[in-house]
């Protein structure tokens, strides 16, 4: 059964997922403000990662005999906060670099509670955020090499149009 303490932790990274979400939901809406239509659903299919993310946390707590508390979810900034795309994507990759460290210390203490099932399980998250954090740099990059060129900027949004979302836990029932 998992502990008390990972119970806690995990659970708040569920809330955490849920928060990651409502961020790239309103971060999507900005995107499809400026007509950005290909960030806009580059950020949506990221909304359905983390639910995803969410929803998988929590089937894991319950399969370990345990059960999830539940908590507000902290409201995003306005959508109308964000100045450019560029300054969208450099809020993903401060955002990413925070959930890393909160990844980080579950698989901590994981393994000071010698939990070897808990921390193979948020393994799979510490990998995954090393692509997240990759994802946010490589497009502010390319956002920064663009600059104030219509046309590159465009042609960048086309190639964030073909992001299709994939489940990353296809057996998982609950994310059919
Ligand atoms: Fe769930 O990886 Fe981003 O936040």
């Amino acid at each position: 059964m998992l502990s008390e303490s990972l119970t806690k932790a995990i659970s708040e990274q569920v809330n955490a997922e849920y928060y990651s979400a409502y961020l790239y939901q309103a971060m999507s809406a900005y995107a499809e403000d400026a007509s950005l239509m290909g960030a806009a659903n580059w950020l949506w299919v990221q909304t359905r990662e983390e639910m995803a993310h969410g929803i998988h946390m929590y089937q894991y707590i319950l399969d370990r005999g345990a059960i999830p508390s539940f908590d507000t979810i902290q409201a995003p900034p306005a959508s109308t906060s964000f100045s450019s795309l560029l300054d969208v994507f450099e809020a993903v990759l401060v955002h990413e670099r925070e959930v890393t460290e909160r990844i980080n210390k579950i698989a901590t203490l994981a393994m000071k509670e010698n939990d070897h099932a808990c921390y193979h399980f948020i393994m799979w998250y510490v990998n995954e955020q090393v692509e997240e954090e990759s994802n946010a740099r490589n497009i502010i990059d390319r956002l920064k090499l663009v600059g104030n060129n219509a046309g590159q900027l465009l042609t960048l949004d086309s190639e964030l149009a073909t992001r299709l979302y994939v489940n990353p836990f296809p057996t998982d029932v609950k994310l059919m």
